[in-house]
């Protein structure tokens, strides 16, 4: 799906005459002119380091976040809904494959990977260690989940580093399909009986919050924002892109009769911004902490994956093996 652009050779011998400082000042240069960063062009070991932990993270959230979806495949209410749903889950699948393919191009092996993963040494989104308890959650998840990660992901398609921005086109084109497709099932419920419509609003009342956690802690807090921000891997800030989600999303939930479930929340004619009540953030860090709703169920399901898997890695590795052995007999004859 991505493509590694060549690296300008002229850039390659100019780098390596030059000592760390220098290469530093070109690399900053060269994200200065928005260049875009190739995989083997020389880069600081820190951007190399933020780099897979971001793309991990995020590869990790795209696998682990099929899971709460996955919950309602045998449950879908119509066939339509089901093949939509299975469908949904299999991007979601995708985008986590093109994801772990980028992260590799920077030097860390999938197998790292999945083991920081299940070991909780590497992280994934918060949003998924909320359980999904009814079908509405499943429209829910599509218009804020899938919402929030494309606010977040339309500027990360100008991320400095080639292979990520360029696997962030295609996610972001499937993840609007998954909000809209979240969005139709409100709308039908939300145009349904009674019943139906509790059932969207209660589902809104547990996701709201945790959706908003998704764009992490406020600028203030952040670790990483003011570095990522400089190697422009992050172009727009966790609170910016907060509150770019909640001024879009607010609306639309009017639009379907719902409320937001923040007794804070109003809109400033001033600033044309929606303002937002507290979060709590003492519920993200346990969550991050490995304490949500889901967490340890989340993990259990990837090992037990990855153990199942196991013989399938096997089986490939003693066929490579074999291959290898055959041509290399065949050489010697
Ligand atoms: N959950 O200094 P910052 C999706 C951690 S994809 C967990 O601000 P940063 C598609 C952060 O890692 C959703 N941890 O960090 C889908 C750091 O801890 P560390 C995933 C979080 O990296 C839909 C610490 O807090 N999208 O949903 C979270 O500059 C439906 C301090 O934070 C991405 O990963 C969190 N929410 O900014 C799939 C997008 N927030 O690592 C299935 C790419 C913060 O030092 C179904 N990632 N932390 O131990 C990013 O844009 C950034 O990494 C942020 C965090 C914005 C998430």
């Amino acid at each position: 799906m991505y493509t590694q652009a060549l690296n300008d050779p002229a850039n390659k011998a100019a780098t390596v005459a030059e000592g760390e400082e220098e290469q530093n000042v070109r690399f900053m240069a060269r994200i200065d002119a928005d260049e875009k960063i190739e995989p083997n062009d020389w880069m600081p070991d820190s951007y190399r380091k933020t780099l897979i932990r971001q793309i991990s993270q995020h590869a990790n959230s795209e696998i682990i976040g099929m899971l709460p979806e996955g919950n309602w495949n045998t449950r879908a209410p119509t066939l339509r809904r089901k093949a939509t749903l299975l469908a949904k889950i299999q991007d979601e699948g995708g985008h986590g494959l093109y994801l772990y393919s980028a992260a590799e191009t920077l030097g860390i092996s999938r197998e790292e990977m999945e083991h920081q993963l299940i070991t909780g040494k590497a992280r994934y989104s918060s949003i998924f260690n909320y359980p999904t308890l009814s079908w509405a959650d499943i429209g829910t998840i599509g218009w804020l989940v899938d919402g929030a990660a494309i606010m977040n992901q339309i500027p990360l398609c100008r991320c400095s580093f080639g292979p990520y921005a360029r696997a962030m086109v295609r996610v972001c084109k499937e993840e609007s399909f998954h909000q809209r497709q979240g969005y139709e099932i409100l709308l039908a419920l939300c145009n349904g009986s009674d019943e139906q419509k509790a059932m969207a609003q209660e589902s809104i009342n547990r996701w709201w919050w945790p959706s908003i956690m998704m764009f992490g802690p406020h600028d203030t807090d952040s670790t990483h924002s003011d570095q990522s921000m400089a190697w422009k891997i992050k172009r727009i800030s966790n609170d910016d892109l907060r509150q770019k989600f909640i001024d879009a999303t607010v609306p639309q939930a009017h639009f379907l009769g719902l409320e937001i479930p923040d007794p804070d929340m109003k809109f400033n004619q001033e600033t044309g911004h929606w303002e937002f009540g507290k979060i709590d953030w003492d519920e993200f860090k346990q969550v991050l902490a490995g304490n949500g709703p889901c967490n340890r169920e989340r993990l259990a399901a990837r090992t037990k994956a990855f153990e199942d898997g196991k013989w399938v890695q096997e089986a490939a590795l003693a066929h490579a093996k074999k291959q290898a052995a055959r041509a290399a007999n065949k050489e010697a004859a």
